[in-house]
């Protein structure tokens, strides 16, 4: 399997996230990546660095105005100054820093790249994107998200056939949720942690199911706080005979590995072992997959957890 790396991902380096009020340390670290690649790194995978592509595919999902506010935004500030900005925010959590454009275009670039290879070669990739992507909506930021690097890879790849997004990420992916929810080209399939007690608390039920041309294309499952590897995996059965069903000509994964029994912010009880079952049950679909970073934040074992669920995947 093909993997997409750069180290442009390092200067975006937020120190604080803002959470009831008070300022505390920021969990989403660039030793996040550092610890996957250093774990891949001596595996039979090929590391490929993202090639460049246009702002344009940017626009695709995301607003004009949105994605300028984010440069402009980034361009003003001295290198280590961060931002809450005031406008297109979801949360506290997610502040603009000098680098943060550059690398959050980075992460959509590894994205595309990943896309490419597997449209081109019907293959499978990881694309290492960070900061991640499916909390951010087509105008808003949050859950540490700019720009959303499984919907823009997504969507370049429904020009060439429909397209099943599984989000296995703790959290919601709200973001990915809102952009593709009146598409019925584009099937969202999400497990995670019941958002009536965990972040992003406003969306995540079962019953959203899509709007218009999109009702019956997107799908919840909801999961307790301390779920463990049976139960979880009852529900992602569920989830891949929803995608067999739609029969895509591409899958999209959003994978968060904050599941984990140890991760500092997650509330499932998934184990290490575990994840390489995750990787299989998926691949089993034998689908051309991109499976894109979101979440995840156990830094010493994260490298790990990948290379279990890359093992698991091949
Ligand atoms: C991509 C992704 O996984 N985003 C997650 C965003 C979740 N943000 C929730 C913030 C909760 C604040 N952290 C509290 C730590 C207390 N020890
Ligand atoms: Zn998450």
């Amino acid at each position: 399997m093909n993997v997409v790396y750069s180290r442009d991902h390092l200067i975006h380096n937020p120190q604080w996230e803002i959470f009831q009020g008070e300022r505390i340390p920021h969990v989403e670290r660039p030793e996040r990546i550092e610890s996957i690649i250093a774990s891949l790194k001596g595996s039979k995978h090929p590391i490929l660095s993202p090639g460049q592509f246009s702002t344009r595919y940017i626009y695709s999902v995301h607003t004009k105005n949105y994605v300028d506010y984010i440069k402009r935004l980034s361009g003003s500030l001295q290198e280590g100054q961060s931002l809450y900005p005031s406008y297109y925010i979801l949360d506290t959590y997610t502040p603009i820093l000098s680098g943060t454009y550059k690398a959050a275009k980075n992460a959509v670039n590894c994205a595309l790249t990943g896309a490419q290879l597997i449209r081109k070669e019907q293959q499978i990739a990881y694309a290492l994107c960070r900061p991640p992507g499916h909390h951010s909506e087509k105008d808003r930021l949050g859950g540490y998200c700019y720009f959303n690097n499984a919907a823009i890879a997504t969507e370049y790849l429904s020009q060439f056939g429909t397209v099943a997004i599984l989000d296995i990420d703790f959290h919601h992916g709200n973001g990915t949720q809102h952009i593709f929810y009146n598409r019925s080209d584009v099937l969202y399939v999400s497990i995670h942690a019941d958002p009536s007690v965990r972040y992003p608390y406003i969306s995540g039920f079962s019953s959203e199911n899509g709007t218009g041309e999109g009702l019956g294309f997107n799908k919840n499952y909801p999961l307790p706080l301390g779920t463990r590897n049976d139960g979880y995996r009852k529900t992602l059965q569920r989830t891949l005979t929803d995608i067999k069903k739609f029969s895509p000509s591409f899958l999209v994964v959003s994978a968060g590995f904050d599941t984990y029994i140890n991760d500092p912010i997650g509330g499932f009880n998934i184990t290490m072992p575990f994840y390489k079952i995750i990787g299989r049950d998926i691949a089993s679909l034998r689908l051309p997959t991109l499976i894109v970073q979101e979440g995840g934040y156990e830094i010493t074992d994260l490298g790990e957890i990948a290379s279990n669920f890359i093992e698991g995947f091949t």
